[in-house]
C-alpha cells in the first residue's frame, strides 16, 4: 500500500477546453468545406424543450443548401478564434495554463470527408495553432472529432451509419498525427461519444428520416467509431512514439431517486448504458449486459472479421470525460423531471441546478472520479466541467461571476478529495475558458468564460475579448496547482 496523497501532483495539466465548431468561425475559408455543425441554426428559447435540438431531417439540409433558411447559424462563425487565436493564446497563458484542448476541424483538412488528398491550408492553420501554444508552454490536447462530421460524409454514407467512414477517419487521423507529430502527444478520438444515443446527427451525422430503424442503427454507427477509434489508438502510437490516446464520455453518474430496489436497479442499469462507451474503449470488448440489451431491443451489431481482436488489442491509455451534473432516476412516473446535458431525470431534492436546469453536484464529481477508477485503473482526466451562464457587464466593462468561481471551486475540491482517496487524476480543462457559442442552444448568451466576448445572440458586437473576476481567480489555482481556491 503506497501513503495517502496531499493534493495535485506537480505536473498537474491545468486549462481549458473547446471545439473548433464553436470557436473558430471562417467556415468556408481557405478551402474548409462544410461540416453537420455548420447547419445548426440558433434555436429561439420558445422553440426549445429544455435539451438539445440539434436533430436535423433530410428535407432541411437540402433546403439550407438551397439557400431556403433564414435563420442565423452561430456556429459558422463562433468567436473568430481563426483570426484572433494568437491574442487569446496569450490570454491562456496569462492564466498559466499547461494544456489547451481544441478540436481540428475535420472538413478543413478533408473538405468533403472522402477526399483523397488533405487540403494544405487547413493543415497549417493547426501548425500555426500548435506552434503559438508550443510558444507559450502549453500543450495541446486535440479532438479528432467534436460534433464536426464532414457534411459530404452524410450526404455519401449517411454518416457513420455507413461503415466506409471508418476508412475516411483512419485516412484523416493518419494526416493529422504525420502532420504534427513533433507537436502533439495526447489525442482523444471522438468528443462525447455516447452522444450518438441522444443525437445521432450530432454524434455521427445521421439522418434519422433516412433510416428504418433508429437504434439498430446507431448502435451500429457506434461500432463502426469504436473499431476506428481503435484503429487510431494504433496508429497514433506506431506514429507518435510516446503519444496518449484517450476515449471521452459525457459522464452521467445516476443516482436512484429512493432507495427503492426498484430504483436501485434502474439506475445501475443507466449507469451501465453510460459506462457501456467506456467498457468498449478502455476493457476492449462488448460487455455481458448489453447482450442482453440487444437481444431485448431487437440490434444486430454487424461485425467484419478482426473487429474483436482490432478493439481488444487498441485500448486506450487514459479515460477522460465530461462532468456537468449528475442524474436521478426513479422508476415511478410521478416526480418532477428535470432538463441535462444531453440528457435528464428526475429532480434531485438535494441539488440545486443551473439557469438551464442542469443539477450542480460537486460530490457527485468525487464519486464519478472514484467509480472509473475502480473500474478501470487507468488515469483519468476531466476535459470539461463549469457553469454556463448569464453574464452581467457592469458600466466600467467588469463582470462579477462569483458564481462561476463557486461552481469551479467546489468541484476542484472533489477532485482533490479523490486524489487523496487514491485517484489517478492527470488533467482538468474547464470547458469554454473562453466564451464560445453554446452547442446545444447556439446561443453566445449562455457563457462558460473566464475571458468575455463581446457578442450577443444576434450576432451583434465587436468581438472584443475582456477578463472576468474568474480569470484572475482560476490563475491563482493553477500558480498554487489547487491550493488556493
Ligand atoms: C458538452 C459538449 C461541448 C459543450 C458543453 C456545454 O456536451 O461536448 O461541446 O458545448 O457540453 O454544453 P452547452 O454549450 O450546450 O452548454
Amino acid at each position: 500500500m503506497t501513503t495517502a496523497k496531499k493534493g495535485f501532483p506537480e505536473n498537474f495539466l491545468w486549462g481549458g477546453a473547446t471545439a473548433a465548431n464553436q470557436l473558430e468561425g471562417a467556415f468556408d475559408k481557405d478551402g474548409k468545406g462544410l461540416s453537420t455543425a455548420d447547419m445548426i441554426a440558433h434555436v429561439p428559447k420558445e422553440k426549445r424543450t429544455g435539451g438539445h435540438a440539434m436533430e436535423i431531417s433530410s428535407s432541411r439540409i437540402e433546403e439550407i443548401l438551397a439557400g431556403k433558411i433564414e435563420e442565423r447559424f452561430p456556429k459558422r462563425f463562433g468567436i473568430d478564434f481563426y483570426h484572433r487565436f494568437r491574442e487569446d493564446i496569450a490570454l491562456f497563458a496569462e492564466m498559466g495554463f499547461k494544456v489547451f484542448r481544441l478540436s481540428i476541424h475535420w472538413a478543413r483538412i478533408f473538405p468533403n470527408g472522402y477526399d483523397q488528398e488533405p487540403n494544405e491550408a487547413g493543415l497549417k492553420f493547426y501548425d500555426e495553432v500548435f506552434d503559438e501554444l508550443l510558444k507559450h508552454g502549453i500543450e495541446p490536447l486535440v479532438t479528432l472529432s467534436h460534433y464536426e462530421t464532414p457534411l459530404g460524409l452524410t450526404q455519401k454514407y449517411n454518416g457513420w451509419a455507413g461503415r466506409e467512414v471508418i476508412q475516411h477517419y483512419v485516412r484523416y487521423a493518419e494526416t493529422v498525427f504525420n502532420r504534427y507529430k513533433n507537436k502533439v502527444k495526447y489525442w482523444l478520438t471522438f468528443n462525447e461519444i455516447n452522444v450518438m444515443v441522444f443525437s445521432p446527427y450530432t454524434g455521427g451525422g445521421i439522418l434519422i428520416d433516412k433510416v428504418d430503424n433508429k437504434l439498430q442503427t446507431t448502435y451500429q454507427a457506434l461500432h463502426h467509431q469504436f473499431v476506428a477509434s481503435a484503429l487510431v489508438t494504433k496508429l497514433a502510437h506506431e506514429i507518435i512514439p510516446g503519444s496518449q490516446v484517450g476515449c471521452m464520455l459525457a459522464r452521467m453518474e445516476t443516482y436512484p431517486a429512493t432507495c427503492n430496489p426498484v430504483d436501485v436497479q434502474l439506475a445501475q442499469h443507466e449507469n451501465q448504458l453510460n459506462l457501456f462507451f467506456t467498457d468498449m474503449h478502455a476493457r476492449g470488448q462488448y460487455p455481458n449486459y448489453m447482450a442482453r440489451y440487444f437481444e431485448e431491443n431487437n440490434i444486430v451489431i454487424q461485425k467484419e472479421a478482426g473487429d474483436d481482436e482490432i478493439l481488444l488489442n487498441n485500448t486506450v491509455d487514459f479515460i477522460s470525460f465530461s462532468y456537468y451534473m449528475s442524474v436521478t432516476k426513479s422508476a415511478s412516473a410521478d416526480l418532477e423531471e428535470t432538463a441535462g446535458n444531453l440528457t435528464g431525470g428526475v429532480k434531485n431534492p438535494y441539488l440545486e441546478a443551473s439557469d438551464w436546469g442542469w443539477e450542480i453536484d460537486p460530490i457527485g464529481l468525487r464519486v464519478t472520479l472514484n467509480n472509473f477508477w475502480d473500474r478501470y485503473q487507468k488515469p483519468l482526466f476531466i476535459v470539461e466541467n463549469g457553469l454556463g451562464a448569464y453574464d452581467k457587464v457592469e458600466e466600467d466593462g467588469s463582470i462579477h461571476d462569483t458564481y462561476r468561481v463557486d461552481y469551479l471551486k467546489k468541484h476542484i475540491e472533489q477532485m482533490k478529495e479523490a486524489i487523496k482517496d487514491g485517484v489517478e487524476l492527470i488533467g482538468f480543462t474547464a470547458w469554454g475558458p473562453i466564451d464560445l457559442v453554446s452547442m446545444s442552444t447556439s446561443e453566445m448568451s449562455k457563457r462558460y468564460g473566464f475571458i468575455y466576448v463581446d457578442l450577443d445572440d444576434e450576432g451583434n458586437g465587436t468581438l472584443e475579448r475582456s477578463k472576468k473576476d474568474s480569470f484572475d481567480w482560476y490563475k491563482n489555482v493553477i500558480a498554487t496547482n489547487g491550493e488556493q481556491l
